[in-house]
């Protein structure tokens, strides 16, 4: 009776996916395909076949489920993307499309570095850029993973979305939607463009017709300015700077604090400090508190609406209110440009930093404070070498 009841509990999806011979027989699938067919006027026919052709792929499972990049520190992140090799492998690739470069810097003022160092990020320029149809991970990732798996609604809708996204593509560049290939998150070509990406921002830099973001070195550079040119990168203008911390007096936190915060059951003054973007020694601080644990239910708090440490928004603070606030550049920068602070994890310290409006660009193409960072020290090692070399910038 106990095994009757064990195997009645078995989930339905379970049997459906043992059943099920591809993804056009998915629970999901159907609803997919009607709104294919209403909202661009696809043939029923055809998205059946491409469905029938998509395969779910354990691999991608397994790599999903991998802890991610974005939980190791920065020194330990900055280590696995910054090396001799893809400084190297930068150089040659910015002598050998200087040419091409040198247009994307002319016609959308986007400069060469950075542009270099994000293709070496991604893809170590070009060298690894995924063995996976896009419509495998896509469907993979959409139908089973964030469904079943690791059940995340958000991100069932993302997939989906880029799904819808990347059969708009067949069509618009007369491609089999079947053909494309891509990394294991369905992100294509050397600047890992996803495919609401491609239709956003790719572009047929040498205009023979085709944006291919997948083989023609041109329309990665194009493409991969664009992103950035559309997303407000101004030429020539920093990126980031170092910059020194000196702890805010009580005095200082006071004359900026205006938020009142009520305790609720199981805060805490860390879990507090990280909703509001402080630390928790400020709260500490602006509040008299002897000790951090000096919680109670009910109790307000003041929240200093100091300026906020790894807030990746575009920036809203001059120069000068983060030195008032205790992040002073360490370089010279204008006073009244706008940027915001960041701390890093550097091994046994921590790194201040301050960055500017095309650091928050950058982010644009993976947001985190730390993927942007790699971007840009690896640029600037690159255009140090380059200019060496070269002796011309
Ligand atoms: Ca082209």
């Amino acid at each position: 009776m106990k095994k009757f009841i064990g195997w009645l509990l078995i989930p339905v999806w379970a049997f459906s996916s043992l059943a099920r011979a591809d993804y056009s027989e998915h629970p999901d699938a159907a609803e997919f395909i009607d709104s294919m067919v209403k909202t661009h006027q696809f043939s029923r026919i055809e998205l059946t076949e491409w469905l029938s052709n998509a395969k779910k792929i354990d691999s991608i499972i397994a790599a999903m489920s991998r802890p991610a990049e974005k939980v190791k520190p920065w020194h330990e992140y900055r280590k696995h993307f910054i090396s001799d090799q893809r400084i190297s492998w930068g150089v040659d690739f910015w002598n050998e499309h200087n040419v091409v470069l040198q247009k994307a810097q002319q016609t959308l003022g986007v400069d060469s570095a950075v542009v270099v160092s994000i293709i070496g990020v991604e893809t170590n320029y070009g060298r690894n850029v995924g063995n996976y149809r896009v419509i495998d991970a896509l469907s993979t990732l959409a139908f089973d993973f964030y469904r079943d798996i690791e059940p995340r609604e958000k991100r069932r809708l993302f997939f989906t979305g880029e799904l819808e996204n990347l059969i708009l593509i067949g069509r618009t560049q007369k491609v089999d939607p079947t053909s494309l290939m891509g990394s294991y998150a369905g992100a294509m070509g050397w600047g890992q463009f996803m495919p609401s990406s491609y239709r956003n921002y790719a572009i047929d830099f040498d205009q023979d017709g085709y944006a291919d973001i997948w083989k023609n070195p041109n329309d990665v550079i194009g493409s991969v300015a664009n992103y950035l040119a559309q997303h407000g990168w101004a030429a020539q203008k920093p990126i980031a700077i170092r910059a020194s911390r000196e702890e805010p007096t009580s005095e200082m936190i006071k004359s900026s604090a205006i938020v009142h915060y009520t305790v609720g059951p199981g805060d805490t003054l860390y879990s507090i400090a990280k909703k509001f973007g402080t630390e928790h020694y400020n709260l500490q601080k602006v509040n008299d508190l002897k000790n951090p644990n000096e919680l109670f239910v009910g109790q307000d708090l003041t929240i200093s609406s100091d300026v906020k440490i790894n807030a990746l928004t575009r920036p809203s603070k001059t120069i000068a209110e983060l030195k008032e606030a205790g992040f002073d550049a360490l370089e010279p920068a204008p006073s009244d440009i706008k940027a915001f602070p960041m701390k890093l994890d550097a091994g046994n310290k921590d790194e201040y930093w301050i960055g500017f409006n095309n650091f928050y660009v950058i982010s644009r193409y993976n947001p985190r404070i730390k993927y942007a960072m790699a971007v840009y020290q690896l640029s600037e090692l690159i255009q140090n070498e380059y200019c060496a070399i070269k002796s011309k910038c």
